[in-house]
């Protein structure tokens, strides 16, 4: 294949720079059409990279001049779009969470399975970010023993996007602790528990913020998440694995030391976007590169079952008083294996 013809479903905030990435990052590929219910925000898009605007976003899934699909619009279209892509035979990225559901999920893999190949990448991105990649070489080149925690902090300025709702902050945010917790350790997990204190100020009366959730894997290992979608003074994600010999953890941005007016510090990242600017880069780019092969080598539909399964037992958790939930006995069917 020459040159890969993507299309791009969802031209807002991820939608648009995902756009921008394909020219800028990734290697014989081009962006042919783009769909949005907005569609004077998609018009824009398309005329930025001379695209053209297509208005059903099926059309633009079956349509001749798409090889491959970017899925990044509202979490709640995923599943019927990823199930078009599916039936289509066209490869798809889809943003995070895969469904809104775990039935959604399953419902993808199901596809995928009857299809008889993968067609699917979840859009975790943290899995492309050059600090997990060296979190998970140290863990599995094994010398700092067997992990035995992972302590982990996920804090948001402020909530983006959709206004958010207690579950989504469990379901569409921690879906990234989940992922690349279970990615690093290479584990499944077996209970849940989430629980929380009083909610911020700041928070919409609709969401309990922050969260923190407990988990245990099938190895042994306990996990503490914490959620804070109104951390308020910054973007703060924060990951350490704690091992029998050594303990591991994400650096601290990596800028100028001020010291003024009585204080010394550097910035921190101000959201998502620029926290893991080349962690997307490089998803778009490492993805563009395996479609072309003819692979799928990043997040598949079962991790993305499971992030979107821990986030529901986590909301039943939370409903249920801060209980501890057990996982049913789930096994990753040998497609994905
Ligand atoms: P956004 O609101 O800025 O953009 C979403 C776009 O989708 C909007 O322009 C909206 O009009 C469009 N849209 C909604 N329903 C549609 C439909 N049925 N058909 C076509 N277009 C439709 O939101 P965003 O922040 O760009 O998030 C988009 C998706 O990306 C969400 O699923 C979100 O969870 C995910 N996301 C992932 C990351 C990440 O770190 N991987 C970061 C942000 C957002
Ligand atoms: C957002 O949708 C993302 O996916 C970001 O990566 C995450 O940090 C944020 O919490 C979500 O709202």
């Amino acid at each position: 294949m020459d040159t890969l013809r993507v299309g791009v479903i969802g031209t807002g905030g991820i939608g648009a720079a995902h756009v921008r990435r394909v020219a800028e990052f990734a290697v014989g590929a081009t962006v042919t059409a783009v769909n949005d219910v907005n569609e004077p925000v998609a018009t824009k898009v398309a005329e930025s990279c001379g695209a053209r605007f297509e208005k059903d976003p099926h059309a633009l899934i079956n349509a001749k001049d798409v090889d491959a699909v970017i899925i990044a619009s509202w979490d709640r279209t995923h599943e019927e779009f990823a199930l078009a892509c599916i039936a289509a035979k066209k490869y798809v990225l889809c943003e995070k969470p895969l469904a809104t559901s775990s039935e959604g999920c399953r419902n993808i893999m199901d596809a995928e399975i009857k299809g008889g190949r993968r067609y699917l990448d979840v859009g975790f991105m943290r899995r492309n970010d050059r600090w997990y990649r060296q979190l998970k070489e140290a863990v599995d080149s094994g010398e700092i023993g067997r992990p035995l925690m992972i302590h982990a902090q996920h804090r948001n300025k402020a909530p983006q996007g959709e206004k958010h709702t207690t579950e989504m902050s469990a379901q569409a945010s921690l879906v990234h602790e989940f992922d690349i917790c279970r990615w690093l350790l290479d584990d499944e997990y077996e209970s849940i528990q989430l629980v929380h204190p009083r909610s911020s100020k700041n928070a919409d009366p609709d969401l309990i913020d922050p969260q923190i959730v407990y988990l245990t894997t099938r190895n042994g290992v306990r996990l503490d998440l914490e959620m804070f979608m109104n951390g308020w003074y910054g973007y703060d994600v924060q990951c350490e694995v704690v091992a029998e010999n050594a303990s591991v953890r994400l650096p601290d941005p990596a800028n100028i030391i001020w010291r003024k007016n009585g204080m010394c510090g550097y910035a921190i990242y101000p959201g998502w976007a620029e926290r893991f600017a080349d962690a997307y880069a490089a998803e778009i780019k490492e993805w563009v590169a395996n479609v072309k092969a003819g692979k799928c080598c990043g997040a598949s539909a079962w991790d993305g079952y499971m992030a979107s399964l821990s986030g529901e037992l986590a909301t039943r958790s939370r409903l249920e008083g801060g209980a501890i939930v057990k996982f049913p006995d789930v096994k990753k069917p040998d497609f994905y294996k």
